[in-house]
């Protein structure tokens, strides 16, 4: 049982799924966000802190008598180049850098499909360890961020899991979720397998639910005790019905990262004009 788990990013889609998923009895959830969150409900074992993952002493302050660290702070989304090297491979660097200092030394980061968004649907289920092919900026902070928790694995021997998220919402929202949501659920048995797990070093995994139609290898997720218990296939007539079959040439349908992958997301001709 981890006592004291301080998680970035708190306030945001995740950090807000998983605040009462993740409250045990007898564990502090140590919030962080960059916004002000909701204050503490009756009976909630929580601590709130405002501040940026940028901020390299408001980092080690949050990380005094923390046991493990998930991190989900930064971008969501894709953004210009400027915020997404500061926010979040600037951010993800001074979390790590963060908690070697003060002795945290198991760090689970949120990492995401968008890493490997171009890995084409065609060449097969995809792998624990697939190559990065990102498809955005955002794609990028994220191979970063692997990159950056492997470098603290091995050199200073944390025990550093990033997990490649595939689409975490309370229900699968559109065609190309019915193969990559992780229900709210299922990510918090995943965010405790990784709290969990023994002496895991560092580990690349996905999390998604056990969904028929996923095309995600779930070994290593397994490998660290991950059992899904949910399927987006309860959802899939619905999904189906209000949104019709995805056109097989579109990215939506090709590539991993879906709409990610095509012009909606350049965000280098966007940003220069050309
Ligand atoms: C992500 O990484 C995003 O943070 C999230 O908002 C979703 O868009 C998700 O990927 C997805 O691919 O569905």
């Amino acid at each position: 049982m981890t006592a004291r788990i301080l998680i970035t990013g708190a306030g945001g889609g995740v950090g807000t799924l998983m605040r009462t998923r993740l409250a045990t009895e007898g564990r502090v959830l140590r919030l962080l966000d960059i916004a002000e969150l909701p204050a503490a409900a009756d009976g909630e074992n929580v601590e709130l802190v405002e501040a940026s993952v940028t901020d390299m002493a408001a980092m080690e302050a949050a990380m005094k008598d923390v046991d493990a660290v998930i991190h989900l702070g930064g971008h969501s989304l894709e953004e210009s180049w400027d915020k997404i090297l500061r926010v979040n491979i600037d951010g993800t660097h001074t979390l790590l850098e963060a908690a070697r200092r003060c002795g945290v030394r198991r760090v689970v980061l949120a990492s995401s499909n968008h890493a490997v968004g171009y890995l084409e649907r065609a060449d097969g289920e995809a792998g624990d360890y697939a190559f990065p092919r990102p498809d955005t900026y955002y794609g990028v902070s994220k191979v970063a961020l692997e990159a950056l928790g492997s470098l603290y694995a091995d050199r200073y021997g944390m025990d550093v899991i990033a997990i490649r998220i595939g689409s975490c919402f309370e229900k699968p929202r559109d065609v190309r979720m019915l193969s990559t949501w992780m229900s709210p659920d299922d990510g918090a048995r995943l965010f405790e397998a990784c709290l969990s797990a023994p002496s895991p070093g560092f580990r690349v995994v996905w999390g998604v639910s056990g969904n028929k139609r996923g095309w995600f290898s779930l070994d290593e997720a397994r490998a660290l005790g991950y059992e899904p218990q949910d399927d987006s296939e309860e959802y899939a007539a619905a999904v189906l019905e209000q949104h019709g079959e995805l056109d097989p040439s579109s990215p939506a349908a090709k590539y991993v990262g879906g709409a990610w992958c095509g012009p909606d997301f350049d965000t280098a001709v966007k940003e220069a004009g050309r």
